[in-house]
C-alpha cells in the first residue's frame, strides 16, 4: 500500500474521479467535500479511504479534521486542493454579492486553509506533492468570468510563490488548469438548471472528468526532479475567441 493522497471536493468530477485512479494505483485516500453520503458510498466502492464531511470555506472544521486524521492516514504524500466553483455568468453589474463572496471564499481562502492545514503533513513525507486546480479562466477573460476567473488566477500565482517556499523540502506544486470539462460544474454555476448546463457541453467533445485524473497521476510518475509547474489542457475542441471590438 502505497502513502495517502488528501482530495477535496472528491463527491463529483475531478475530485472524484482522482480519488479513484489514485485509489487504484494504491494510495490511500482522504476524500473531504460536503455531500456525506457521496463520500461514504464512494469509500465503500475503492476501500481504504478516510472521510471527512467538511466545507472547505471554514477555517476551524479544516484544521480540526487534519488534527484529528486517524494515524495510518497521517502519511499524506499527495494534496489535491480541487473543491471549487463558479456561481453565475452575469455580468460583474448584475452578479449577486453573496455569489461572488462564496467564490472567493471557496476557490481563494479554502485553497489557503487546506494547503495551512495539511503542509506539515506533507513537509514530513519529504516526498511531498501539491496539486492546486486552477482553470484557463485564470489566464483567459470571458465575459461573466469577473470572480471566478480571477480567483483561479489566485490559484496560478499561489502555486508558483508557494513553489519558491517550498524549495530544498522535496515538496512539487504543479497547478492544472483544465479549459471545459464535462463534470457538474455548470449544474453548480447555473444553480440547478439543467437544461442549461447541458446546452454548455452539447454537440462538442469536453474533456472529462477522467482525463483530468489521468492527468494528475502523470504528473506524479514523473521523475522526483521534474516538478511540472503547469498543465494548462483544453477540449480539442475548444480555442480562444478573440478579442471584442465594439462597433458602432
Ligand atoms: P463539480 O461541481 O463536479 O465538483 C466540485 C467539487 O467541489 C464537489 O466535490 C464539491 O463537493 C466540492 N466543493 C464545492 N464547494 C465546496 C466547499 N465549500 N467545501 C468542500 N467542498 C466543496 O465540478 P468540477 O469537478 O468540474 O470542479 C472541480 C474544480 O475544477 C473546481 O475548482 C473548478 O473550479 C475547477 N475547474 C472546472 C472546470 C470545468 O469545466 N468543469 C474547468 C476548470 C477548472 P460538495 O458539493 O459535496 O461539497
Ligand atoms: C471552468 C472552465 O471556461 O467555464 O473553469 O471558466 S470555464
Amino acid at each position: 500500500m502505497k502513502k495517502t493522497a488528501f482530495i477535496t471536493g472528491a463527491t463529483s468530477g475531478f475530485g472524484e474521479a482522482i480519488a479513484r485512479i489514485l485509489s487504484k494505483e494504491g494510495y490511500k485516500i482522504i476524500a473531504l467535500g460536503r455531500r456525506k453520503e457521496r463520500l461514504e458510498n464512494l469509500a465503500k466502492e475503492i476501500g481504504n479511504t478516510h472521510i471527512i464531511v467538511a466545507d472547505v470555506r471554514n477555517k476551524d472544521e479544516i484544521f480540526k479534521a487534519v488534527e484529528n486524521l486517524p494515524s495510518e492516514y497521517r502519511d499524506v504524500e499527495i494534496l489535491v486542493n480541487n473543491a471549487g466553483l463558479a456561481l453565475g455568468l452575469d455580468g460583474i453589474k448584475d452578479a449577486q454579492i453573496e455569489d461572488l463572496e462564496t467564490m472567493v471564499d471557496t476557490n481563494i481562502k479554502g485553497v489557503i486553509y487546506t494547503t495551512k492545514a495539511v503542509l506539515p503533513l506533507l513537509l514530513q513525507s519529504g516526498n511531498g506533492y501539491i496539486f492546486n486546480i486552477g482553470s484557463t479562466a485564470g489566464a483567459w477573460p470571458y465575459p461573466g468570468s469577473h470572480v471566478y476567473g480571477a480567483s483561479k488566477a489566485f490559484v496560478k500565482q499561489f502555486s508558483r510563490n508557494i513553489r519558491n517556499d517550498l524549495i530544498g523540502t522535496g515538496i512539487r506544486v504543479t497547478e492544472i488548469a483544465p479549459g471545459i470539462c464535462e463534470t457538474e460544474f455548470s449544474d453548480v454555476r447555473f444553480k440547478g438548471d439543467k437544461e442549461r448546463a447541458k446546452k454548455v457541453y452539447e454537440n462538442t467533445d469536453p474533456i472529462k472528468a477522467e482525463d483530468i485524473a489521468r492527468i494528475v497521476l502523470n504528473c506524479i510518475n514523473m521523475p522526483h526532479h521534474v516538478n511540472i509547474n503547469i498543465v494548462e489542457a483544453m477540449a480539442t475542441a475548444q480555442t480562444w475567441a478573440g478579442l471584442h471590438v465594439e462597433k458602432r
